[in-house]
């Protein structure tokens, strides 16, 4: 490692003064102009990595669906994953530690990580469309290089497909190739295979309008339509041409305000989905013939897939280990349908796409979704072989069922939750069961929620335990809870820390609108 290059190269990125950072629930996320530190160095942190497991490590420089000042920058493991704990450790201290530090910092992570600094090291970039995203991008490969590290930088990608590049270099181009032409045809050939399962096929050509957030979406899924457009054609909308990145559309704004984007007509049962500003989320929706608008969330997505897959698995008479993953935002309604109807195994985890991913991957098939729209399903390499070997040897509607199941395991990304698979998923599911979208809103009807944020002193004061749906500390926060609970009917709230923002989230549901919305605001006093 050459210290002397280190030194002479971070003042070139200097750290503003007393800025402290840490290592989040999607990485590091502030206001760009704070973040060129942050890239260098993880550039460094990323070619240690990348040393240490002797496979090609990820950068993605995005801030998702925050607004389009801030920038965001999150390491991408071998396998496509979130980072490992201690390494998101170790990015939090190498963020934070003063130039004239850094040289001990660096070989503190070396040696407790026990890298081969003769090791080559190899690592892929991407970016987000925000203004900041290309120059924060070029200090990531300034810190690879400074650190003797070789790189390819894609340019502009969707968060998701980062994580597919990473994943296919890492196993041998097994999962696709690892170009942007690879990640297309992938996924349009298991889609286009899932659309021609002719007895299943629906009504033909099908129109989706998508909101793309005004980010890198609508740029992959321009490139990518011609791929599968004679089975479905794409109207979309905020496409980056006109609006601001986030403002007043994408995934989350649609979901936290519950109500459609701008810049988007919506005729009535017209089935429209967002995408947020990196293409990691998705939620449907649409607007009834008397102009009330539906929200199709993360666990309604999530109910779909499960209720197609376990036809599916019942037809091919395969009994794999289903289960099912959710965070305490999921809605008590999605809940019991899941256990008490269709009979699948649900599971909490904290919020954080990595603690769902974790949890999924002890199942043979484990669909994972937020409330939030981020989410995918995992199928572990026993079921995936199984079931390419059933879809050989089963006969008739047994073998296209089975056939069915393979395109999904194609279809779905097997690293992160991706908003273009997931849309191409339940779009083929959609067409295959002839089902609406009022149809499948009507699977079960959602208990009135309300999301609030509180400002506070100190966030950290209010630790959780139980998949965050009780508190810890501070004493008598949870009994003030339960008694406010208490006072209404169906009803449920917990409070927890955000990981992404300087903030606490409030979280209540109950029988109607209004007893939500004043559940949510009790809590929230209760909080200060
Ligand atoms: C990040 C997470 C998302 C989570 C959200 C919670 C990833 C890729 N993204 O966006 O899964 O729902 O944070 O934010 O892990 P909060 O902690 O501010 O509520
Ligand atoms: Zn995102």
């Amino acid at each position: 490692m050459d210290l002397d290059a280190i030194t002479k190269y971070s003042t070139l990125h200097a750290k503003p003064n007393g800025l402290l950072l840490q290592y989040g629930t999607a990485g590091f996320r502030t206001k760009a102009e704070h973040l060129d530190h942050v890239m260098f160095r993880m550039g460094l942190l990323a070619a240690l990595r990348s040393r240490q497991t002797k496979s090609t490590i990820g950068i993605m420089v995005t801030a998702s669906h925050n607004p389009e000042e801030d920038n965001g920058v999150k390491l991408v493991d071998p396998l496509g994953e979130m980072l490992a704990p201690t390494w998101e450790e170790h990015a939090t201290c190498l963020a934070n530690v003063e130039e004239q530090d850094m040289q001990r910092a660096l070989t503190d992570i070396s040696e407790k990580e026990a890298v081969d600094l003769l090791q080559d090291a190899f690592v892929v970039i991407g970016r987000d469309t925000r203004p900041s995203s290309e120059k924060l991008s070029q200090s990531v490969i300034h810190g690879v290089t400074v650190l003797g590290g070789q790189f390819h930088d894609y340019g502009l990608l969707t968060t998701p497909q980062l994580h597919y590049m990473v994943y296919c270099r890492n196993t041998n181009g097994q999962y696709g190739q690892a170009t942007v032409e690879g990640y297309y045809q992938k996924h349009a050939k298991a889609f286009v295979g899932l659309t021609k399962q002719a007895s299943y096929t629906g009504d033909g050509c099908r129109t989706l309008k998508v909101d793309c957030a005004n980010g890198v979406g609508a740029l992959k899924l321009r490139e990518m339509e011609h791929y599968f457009s004679p089975e479905l054609s794409v109207l979309l909308c905020n496409d980056g041409t006109k609006g601001k990145l986030n403002h007043l559309c994408g995934a989350d704004f649609v979901k936290s305000h519950q109500q459609p984007p701008e810049g988007m007509e919506m005729k009535p049962n017209e089935r429209c989905c967002s995408f947020d500003g990196d293409a990691d989320r998705i939620v449907y929706y649409y607007r009834d013939a008397d102009g009330h608008f539906h929200l199709i969330d993360g666990d309604k997505i999530a109910t779909l897939i499960s209720s197609f897959l376990k036809e599916l698995l019942l037809e091919i008479g395969e009994d794999l280990k289903v289960g099912v993953i959710q965070t305490a935002y999921a809605n008590g309604s999605s809940t019991r349908y899941l256990e008490e109807v269709m009979k699948v195994p649900v599971y909490c985890t904290k919020t954080g796409v990595k603690h769902l991913h974790h949890k999924a991957q002890e199942f043979d098939i484990g669909i994972y979704f937020e409330a939030n729209g981020h989410g995918t399903v995992l199928f572990s390499k026993v079921a995936e072989m199984k079931i390419r070997q059933l879809a050989q040897e089963l006969e008739g509607n047994k073998r296209k069922a089975a056939q069915i199941l393979e395109n999904i395991i194609d279809l779905f990304n097997q690293a992160i939750g991706d908003a273009i698979s997931d849309m191409l998923v339940i779009e083929a599911i959609l067409a295959l069961k002839g089902m609406t979208v009022q149809q499948w809103d009507a699977l079960y009807t959602d208990i009135p929620n309300r999301q609030l944020k509180v400002k506070v002193a100190d966030r950290q004061v209010i630790s959780t335990t139980d998949a965050e749906r009780q508190a810890l500390t501070p004493p008598g926060l949870q009994d003030a809870i339960d008694g406010l609970v208490k006072k209404y009917r169906l009803s449920r709230a917990f409070v927890r820390p955000s990981g992404t923002e300087d903030v606490v989230r409030v979280y209540a549901e109950a029988d109607s609108q209004e007893s939500a919305d004043s559940l949510a605001h009790e809590v929230s006093l209760a909080v200060f």
